[in-house]
């Protein structure tokens, strides 16, 4: 294996900078440097660990410009979705800055003495994150983690390291101590699977595809380490016939196509009940139409290539065969650009049922509310997924029916870093984001003080 990968601008698609792959040596001093720096920062005051992260907090926002272009040049992210991801990730970084203060166990009522619950944090935590969010997915690791008291390890996917090398050093700036949040860049075989298998990494964040998560998931268990996953996800989009079909129309691409379809909440199917199919098919068509793919650079672009000229091929792989309806458009020539499709889908069908991970959404028709709920189930998946209705009493049913970790109605937000977020089934294990998520970063001492002499 040689030393160093080359990043490549999806957009152009050609290589621009090598980076290092650290070996294990070096991961192995990351993390006993990590160990150290953890003692320190678990015993400094709460109000102090707050503000070093407010400051950390700041730092990112002055640098949503910079980390948005970097996204732009080695994601290929439109640049109006690179730069709301850079102000998340500072965001994030706000939000848990609110947390070391707010760490409060519990006391409990015992006989012969005082009983108290302390959040201990774990130590050093292990986070493993893919190509298609790099920063914001880091963020919903590290911020809780450190708020918590650990200090983190980073390893971002091979093709997207540059957003993390610079949160790295942007930490630093801002006065966070040196190997505290220690971002390393290499493989998953090596740094990834060593972050598992070592045992003074005490906790292991992993986002990607569930294939690796079952292996990592399975590393921890033998460390008798936590492990949070998030992993793929095939999610539904319901249109019922009561539903305002013009807006559940207009908004379905957007649910899909945004970031190319790489997104594990990404609505990738679209279960539309039978008698408004042909109606909502017309409506769809000039929304996929209309939306706007082309060079990430500009404002105006909707969606940018996909990340890879491998992963463009296996996104087409399942194209071969299947009733496309229609498709948007995209720009030719160099870069890894794909249009979006709409796919006409049996429910047995490939496209149904497997994670595309790209432009492509499969339209399927469904009977009554009963067939929807089940055909929405119909899946090893349950991340995300949208009820399109106008019924009350249906989008309560339907919501509390489908068996994904988040929905919404008449909507299609996901994420939002101050509501939980994560996936049942094969989707994943554990959920990140919202009000608890600091707390998952430690585990509960429990502590009894006698008072009365026995
Ligand atoms: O993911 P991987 P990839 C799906 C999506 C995509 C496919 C492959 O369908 O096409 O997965 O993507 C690290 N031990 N999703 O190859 O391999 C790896 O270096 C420890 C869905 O990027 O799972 C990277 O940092 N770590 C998903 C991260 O794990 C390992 C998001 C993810 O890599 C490792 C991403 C190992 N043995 C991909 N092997 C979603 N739904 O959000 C790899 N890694």
């Amino acid at each position: 294996m040689s030393e160093t990968f080359t990043l490549v601008n999806p957009a152009t698609g050609r290589g621009f900078r090598e980076v290092r792959r650290a070996s294990l040596d070096e991961v192995d001093a990351t993390i006993a440097r990590a160990v150290v720096v953890q003692r320190a920062w678990a015993g400094v005051a709460p109000v102090a660990r707050a503000d070093a992260l407010r400051r950390f907090a700041r730092v990112v926002e002055e640098h949503v410009e910079e980390l948005a272009q970097l996204e732009v040049l080695n994601s290929g992210h439109p640049i109006e979705s690179a730069r709301w991801e850079a102000s998340h990730v500072a965001q994030v970084l706000n939000f848990y800055a609110g947390a070391p203060e707010r760490l409060s166990g519990q006391q409990i009522p015992v006989s012969g003495g005082l009983d108290v619950t302390f959040h201990e944090p774990y130590g050093v935590v292990g986070i493993i994150v893919p190509w298609n969010f790099p920063m914001t997915i880091a963020s919903w690791g590290f911020a809780p983690a450190l708020a918590a008291g650990n200090a983190v390890v980073l390893k971002p996917a091979e093709l997207t390291p540059l957003t993390a090398i610079r949160l790295g050093e942007l930490a630093v700036e801002a006065g966070l101590p040196e190997g505290l949040f220690a971002v390393v860049t290499g493989s998953g075989s090596l740094v990834g699977q060593r972050f598992v298998s070592h045992p003074n990494v005490r906790k292991v964040v992993f986002t990607g595809s569930t294939e690796v998560g079952i292996d990592v998931a399975a590393g921890c268990a033998r460390g008798l380490k936590p492990v949070t996953l998030e992993l793929g996800g095939k999610s539904a989009n319901i249109v019922f016939d009561d539903a305002n079909l013009e807006l559940a129309a207009a908004a379905a691409p957007g649910a899909v196509f945004d970031n190319a379809g790489q997104d594990c909440c990404a609505r990738s199917r679209i279960l539309v009940q039978r008698s408004v199919y042909d109606r909502f098919l017309e409506l769809l068509e000039p929304a996929v139409a209309a939306w706007r793919v082309g060079d990430p650079a500009l404002e105006s672009t909707q969606m940018g290539p996909l990340i890879s000229a491998s992963h463009r091929d296996t996104v087409a792989g399942f194209l071969e065969g299947a009733h496309i309806a229609f498709r948007g458009s995209a720009p030719e020539g160099d870069g890894f650009w794909m249009p979006p499709a709409v796919v006409l889908a049996g429910r047995d069908d490939r496209i149904a049922r497997d994670e595309v991970f790209g432009p492509v959404v499969a339209v399927l028709p469904f009977d009554d509310e009963a067939d929807g709920i089940r055909l929405a189930n119909d899946t090893i998946y349950g991340l995300a997924g949208s009820i399109w209705t106008e019924n009350l009493g249906r989008a309560v049913r339907v919501s509390r029916a489908v068996k994904s970790g988040v929905l919404s109605v008449n909507s299609h937000a996901s994420v939002r870093y101050w509501t939980p977020f994560g996936g049942m089934k094969a989707s994943g294990l554990g959920r990140e984001l919202g009000p608890d998520a600091a707390e998952h970063f430690t585990e509960t001492k429990n502590v009894f003080f006698a008072t009365d002499p026995s």
